[in-house]
């Protein structure tokens, strides 16, 4: 049994949706961004950041965060989903390589554009945290595009946890940042995670909340 705690269209989109991909049983845990939050969820994430995952094996409560860990963690717990290759494998590392890449330069200049007051001491110099971080965002979809050119997905005919991630991005994307429709790739990518019947599901749960 799993316990989500999460907001929605949040980062924490991947962990719902690979959550349905295994077929596990799990409950949400909504979380209020827009308030202080509660000291029993900063003793799970001192960050007070989501998503926080929870598998409660009986005996034994194991506490994660940070989504690319828990989408690695989810798909070593279910193998056979099949979300990513064996330990070991080069193309497992490709998944590694990738996570990371877009966990330090897709996701964080979208961290940057949606909390761009914490990047500078001067409230004057948000606007041009925002316009760096539009710049960056769209430095790194057009690497991925070119990851993808043979694709479609990261490890090319195979889906992996890596095509997951990149779809929380393209839901952050907004109409006043760069255009992505010259990242044809990237659109074939998120044309085919967007209809695998689990994100379907993540994706109804958000839009509906
Ligand atoms: N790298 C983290 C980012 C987590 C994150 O920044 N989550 C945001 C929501 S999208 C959050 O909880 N923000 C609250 C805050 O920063 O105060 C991950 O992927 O889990």
């Amino acid at each position: 049994m799993y316990q989500l705690y999460l907001t929605m269209r949040s980062a924490a989109m991947s962990t719902h949706a690979a959550l349905e991909e295994v077929g596990a049983k799990y409950e949400l845990r909504p979380v209020d961004l827009t308030k202080p939050r509660p000291a029993e969820f900063l003793l799970l994430n001192p960050q007070g950041k989501v998503p926080v995952l929870i598998h409660d094996l009986g005996g034994e409560r194991r506490v994660l965060f940070q989504s690319a860990a828990c989408l690695l963690y989810l798909a070593d717990q279910h193998p056979e989903a099949k979300l990513a290759p064996p330990v070991g494998s080069p193309a497992r590392a490709l998944v590694y390589q990738w996570l990371f890449y877009m966990a330090e330069s897709l996701q964080a200049p979208y961290i940057m554009y949606f909390y761009a007051d914490r990047y500078t001491a001067d409230p004057a110099g948000v606007a041009a945290v925002k316009a760096k971080a539009i710049d960056n965002i769209d430095t790194a979809w057009n690497h991925l595009d070119r990851a993808l050119a043979l694709g479609p997905h990261f490890l090319g005919k195979t889906y992996s946890v890596a095509d997951l991630y990149m779809l929380t991005f393209a839901v952050w994307h907004k109409p006043e940042m760069k255009t992505m429709t010259p990242y044809a790739h990237v659109a074939r990518n998120l044309a085919l995670v967007r209809a695998r019947p689990a994100v379907k599901r993540m994706l109804q749960a958000n839009e509906a909340a």
